[in-house]
């Protein structure tokens, strides 16, 4: 319907939060910090799937409280909350049935993140979307078997890769992962938890029109279910995703949502302090919401399951302004 968009350009502040099994890893691999985005350390650091694997089993957020995240995002002033369901290293927060690559099956906290998570923002009010990667799945064979792909460019010599994958098992056909994982974990995320406003596509490598058609055929039951551009194979989405930066004039006569991390990384990472001030985190939500965006800040929690100090004391300081300024 035409008037889907009306709730999120009310909105204009969400909260975006990227977490799996990397945020156990933290940054760190072999003991050296690995440079860039945490959540890329698999990548990155070229880790084996199995050898990444291994560090499910350490992961137990025995410290989440879905309502406690829920409450620090109102209090921020944030009307939406966009959560990692699947990143690229194909880790799944929810109870899949197409994988034992997830939460439940893969961990000893054994419960799936997600139903909490949408359960309390059910409650209090909060909209809440899923990111996920569909395209970069670098556990599931297919997933990161990429000849043409973009991502990665550079892989061991020593390895059976070819660009894009740096482990035997990630060899395989992408088109029978899009069929066995990709398109059926979408149809799990839209059907099993009631309500789900957004859809967060990511990194559209090797998708054509051919493929986002299995895709977008799982969104027809939903009409009022928003989704971004980056599904890829020429699907337009309802929004445009400028990255870490604030387009000089917005983008007159679309949605828009600019995504930014308040420090240098998307997933944490013990060793990034660099944490972009809360004067400058409101000063931006003003930028952005006077020329008629919406500001998608990202959150990190830790593997313990818990947002970390300076990113709750940036929410909060945020959310003083939004309430002394500009809730009516
Ligand atoms: C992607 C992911 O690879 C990253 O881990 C994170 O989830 C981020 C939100 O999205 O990274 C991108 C995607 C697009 C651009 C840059 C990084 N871009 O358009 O410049």
């Amino acid at each position: 319907p035409a008037d889907k968009m009306t709730w999120w350009k009310e909105a204009k502040f969400g909260m975006f939060i990227h977490w799996g099994v990397y945020a156990e890893l933290a940054g760190r691999y072999q003991g050296q910090e690995v440079p860039k985005f945490g959540e890329w350390i698999m990548n990155y650091a070229k880790i084996p799937v199995a050898t990444y694997q291994a560090y499910a089993k350490q992961f137990n957020p025995v410290k989440y409280n879905a309502d406690a995240w829920v409450k620090a995002a109102k209090d921020a002033g944030m009307k939406y909350i966009i959560i990692t369901a699947k990143h690229h290293d194909g880790f799944a927060l929810f109870d899949s049935k197409v994988t034992d690559w997830d939460v439940v099956d893969a961990t000893p906290y054994g419960k799936d993140l997600l139903a909490q998570l949408v359960a309390a923002c059910h409650r209090h009010g909060m909209k809440i979307g899923f990111y996920y990667s569909q395209s970069q799945d670098w556990h599931h064979p297919g997933g990161a078997a990429g000849s043409i792909g973009t991502w990665d460019k550079a892989p061991k010599p020593d390895t059976a890769a070819k660009d894009g994958h740096w482990d035997v098992a990630q060899n395989g056909d992408y088109d029978a992962y899009l069929n066995k994982i990709a398109v059926p974990q979408v149809k799990e995320l839209l059907s099993r938890y009631g309500n789900i406003d957004v859809l967060w596509w990511d990194t559209p490598v090797r998708m054509t029109p051919e493929r986002a058609v299995h895709f977008t055929e799982l969104l027809k039951p939903y009409p009022k279910l928003i989704t971004n551009n980056r599904l890829g194979g020429g699907v337009k989405g309802d929004t445009e995703t400028p990255e870490q930066f604030v387009p000089a004039t917005g983008f007159p006569g679309r949605t828009w949502e600019t995504c930014m991390t308040m420090n240098d990384t998307w997933g944490f990472k013990a060793d990034d302090h660099n944490w972009k001030s809360s004067s400058f985190l409101i000063r931006n939500l003003i930028d952005i919401v006077s020329k008629g965006g919406n500001f998608l800040l990202n959150v990190g929690p830790t593997a313990q399951g818990e947002m970390p100090e300076p990113s709750l004391q940036r929410l909060a300081e945020v959310g003083k302004w939004v309430k002394a300024n500009a809730e009516s």
